[in-house]
């Protein structure tokens, strides 16, 4: 059970942040409302939101799951693999001091971006990628470890279409993964249910459980059917300006 998240709206230099798509420029008035509707579908899932200021000097400063690992007990601190983002974290660090008694830190040469780590019933999965390096896993896999859990790293540096792995995978509890094709075979992934979305909706691999509830982005209709057939109660929610400069339903929040 999540009870708490946080969130931080785009600031009016969104446009500025880091992107490898080609879909345009993002309208920052339309992703704050997109945001705000992503803010009240936390709180239709149950979670008491700590909205945090919009922080201009840091364009993808909205994306908050890459500046921290959290679970019920313990928290880790990031250290962003963009270097334009790797102040992010002093206000993070400011707001987790008030619900964690110590936080785990990922120091130099480490990198690790929250949106490459991926929680399914304690084990990890912690995504090699252009974001998160060697040092960095094997520093939160030991922070992992001293908090009595085990990981598997799985290498997506061969895989230009993931930023993160997340970016392609999603647990959704009851040992069900939705993972992408590119994804699908690692053999880390085959004693997992495996919802494999279409091409064409490679997107709606990251979703996020919340709860009761999925979240799922809108305009994926056969990944959304198939997650209703589950019996999943689900959220759809407008990503598209997010999407615009690479981000996904499961960076814009901190769930603890
Ligand atoms: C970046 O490139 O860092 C941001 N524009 C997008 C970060 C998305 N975060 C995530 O997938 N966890």
């Amino acid at each position: 059970m999540f009870t708490q998240a946080i969130v931080r709206p785009p600031a009016h230099t969104f446009a500025k942040g880091l992107t490898t798509s080609h879909l345009g420029r993002p309208d920052v008035p339309l992703a704050l409302a997109q945001h705000e509707d992503y803010c009240q579908a936390l709180e239709q899932c149950g979670l008491d939101l700590i909205r945090l200021r919009a922080n201009p000097n840091y364009p993808d400063s909205t994306f908050v799951e890459d500046t921290a690992i959290l679970t019920e007990e313990w928290a880790v601190i990031t250290r962003p693999g963009a270097p334009s983002r790797k102040g992010e974290v002093t206000s993070i660090i400011s707001i987790l001091e008030q619900f964690y008694p110590e936080l785990g830190v990922i120091q130099a040469p480490g990198t690790v971006d929250g949106g490459d780590i991926c929680e399914a019933d304690g084990h990890f999965f912690i995504g090699l990628s252009e974001r998160t390096n060697e040092v960095g896993a094997r520093q939160l896999a030991r922070h992992l470890e001293e908090n009595g859990h085990c990981s598997t790293c799985i290498d997506i540096r061969g895989l230009p279409d993931l930023l993160h792995l997340k970016s392609g995978l999603s647990y959704l509890g009851d040992n069900r993964l939705v993972v992408s094709a590119a994804l699908a075979d690692q053999p880390a992934f085959q004693s997992y249910e495996r919802i494999i979305p279409p091409p064409a909706e490679a997107y709606a691999a990251n979703c996020i459980r919340v709860n009761e509830f999925v979240l799922l982005p809108a305009g994926y209709p056969v990944i959304e059917a198939t997650i209703r057939d589950l019996g999943y109660r689900v959220i759809i929610l407008d990503m598209s300006e997010f999407q615009k400069m690479d981000g996904g339903l499961s960076c814009l929040s901190l769930r603890f």
